[in-house]
């Protein structure tokens, strides 16, 4: 009989994580505590979306008599909602809404920013494959009142924690508030994240490239000779690259967090600025990799020390193993 170990829920482990720091107040721990609900709310609805034609809606009203959505403004919608009264944001932002979300005037405000894309890679919904939240949590400029576009626009490096909610087979919940990465896996039996991934690493090399080909034509001269060298026989292992593109970056991100391998997306001539965006899903994820001992950039800074200048504003990224980062960006500075 296998001795029962415990379980350490996300709850639990955020409370531990705070315990870490001396002058924590508390508020940091609530506001992920509050968004592991929201997570949890919206997997909800990621999962019966694959019902809509079997259970029937009637008009706008399904069976569970909730107002029909599209998932992502519905995902929005929720995690807005949850976010917005608990005292710890100044503002809010994401890439499903035009500029600052305030915080409304019968709350009160607190001492973060909090800028998110609610359900990334959602066109995937139809078709069964991992979607998912990200998330990126800075601590506010302005000294009160309603948060600026100021507290919104800061480097990555100023972040205080980032992470992702993966909706797939099994959805979970990975974060970083600096000390590490951790994992957690639903277990809708008892409604909780448990740790299932402690202290993820990403290796310093992989053997995956994750990018959309069909764009070869589209693509700089650097990055097809790269695509060239990478799809070439490695000499040290007398193999090719393997290709895997899932089109949904938090499902490709999570993928190679795990095995190691890079994930590209290039500037090409329909995204002279990549396609990405900086604050809502670059960020974060460089924040993650960074902590899980890989590396992020666009080629030539690092996706960390880019200052932004525009909310929505898009990035070329690269992200995942660091070795294999520097290999693609050798290619794009002209060094191979
Ligand atoms: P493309 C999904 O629409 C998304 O924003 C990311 O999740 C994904 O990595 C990327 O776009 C896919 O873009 O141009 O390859 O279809």
């Amino acid at each position: 009989m296998q001795q029962f170990k415990g379980f350490m829920t996300l709850s639990r482990h955020i409370m531990e994580q705070e315990r870490k720091y001396p002058k924590a107040t508390g508020e940091f721990s609530s506001l992920l505590s509050d968004l592991a609900v929201a997570a949890k709310i919206v997997g909800r609805s990621v999962n019966k979306a694959g019902l809509v034609d079997v259970i029937g809606f009637t008009g706008d009203e399904n069976i569970f008599g909730e107002e029909v959505k599209k998932l992502d403004i519905l995902a929005n919608e929720t995690i807005v909602r949850t976010l917005d009264h608990g005292g710890h944001l100044c503002v809010m932002a994401s890439e499903e809404s035009n500029g600052l979300i305030k915080i409304p005037p019968e709350h009160p405000k607190g001492n973060y920013v909090f800028l998110f894309d609610p359900l990334d890679g959602s066109s995937n919904i139809d078709v069964n494959v991992s979607i998912g939240t990200i998330f990126s949590i800075f601590r506010r400029i302005s000294k009160e009142g309603d948060g600026t576009l100021q507290d919104c626009l800061q480097p990555g490096f100023y972040q205080v924690a980032a992470g992702y909610v993966l909706y797939g087979s099994s959805s979970m919940f990975v974060y970083s508030t600096g000390q590490g990465v951790h994992g957690f896996t639903y277990d809708p039996g008892i409604g909780e994240f448990l740790l299932s991934n402690e202290n993820m690493t990403v290796p310093d090399r992989g053997k995956i490239f994750s990018m959309n080909t069909g764009y070869l034509n589209f693509w700089p001269d650097e990055i097809r000779r790269y695509y060239d060298y990478i799809t070439s026989v490695d000499p040290a292992t007398n193999r090719p690259y393997s290709l895997r593109y899932i089109g949904s970056l938090v499902a490709d991100f999570h993928r190679n967090l795990l095995y190691g391998g890079v994930f590209i997306y290039p500037p090409d001539k329909k995204h002279p600025n990549g396609k990405l965006r900086l604050m809502y899903e670059a960020n974060p994820l460089a924040f993650l990799v960074e902590k899980a001992g890989g590396a992020a950039s666009d080629g030539f800074t690092p996706i960390l020390q880019k200052q932004p200048v525009d909310i929505d504003q898009e990035t070329p990224l690269i992200i995942g193993s660091k070795e294999d980062v520097a290999v693609v960006e050798d290619f794009l500075r002209g060094k191979k």
